[in-house]
């Protein structure tokens, strides 16, 4: 009994380290050179602490394939992070519950380009969106809803 309290503490004031031990996750994002959303969506992770690699390529969907979005899940640019997939306009608080989770998946995705997701602001419009969880199989689920 004590002893599970004291873990469980050692945990709780543990996570923010690790955070900061690991150092500033890199995000490689492969985008397409005259993608304007893609730029936003860029400084919307530095902006929340991501150290980013911006890769230009007009080949955006041999990535998407390498990466494994599944078919019909696919927006703009494709990125990599520890290993998980990010396709699309996926919030950065998102992937950084991603990294503390690490759930046994490829990764998240927000498909086609919901109005007032990050990178996608436009006269305070917003759309409902969903950010979905791509399991290992290409099966997806909703990991979190905007
Ligand atoms: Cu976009």
């Amino acid at each position: 009994m004590k002893r599970s309290i004291l873990i469980a503490l050692f945990i709780g004031s543990a996570a923010p380290a690790a955070w900061a031990a690991a150092g500033t996750p890199v995000v490689d994002v492969y985008k397409s050179p005259t993608c304007g959303c893609c730029n936003k969506w860029v400084d919307h992770l530095k902006a929340n602490g991501f150290a980013v690699r911006s890769h230009d390529t007009q080949n955006v969907a041999a990535h998407k394939a390498r990466l494994g979005v599944p078919a019909g899940y696919d927006a703009c640019h494709t990125a990599q992070v520890n290993g998980y997939l990010v396709e699309g306009h996926v919030p950065a608080r998102e992937i950084k519950r991603l990294l503390k989770e690490k759930p046994r998946a490829r990764g998240l995705v927000v498909p086609a380009m919901p109005m007032g997701s990050p990178g996608m602001e436009a006269d305070g419009r917003k759309d409902a969106y969903d950010v979905f969880l791509v399991n290992r199989d290409g099966s997806t689920q909703t990991y979190s809803r905007y």
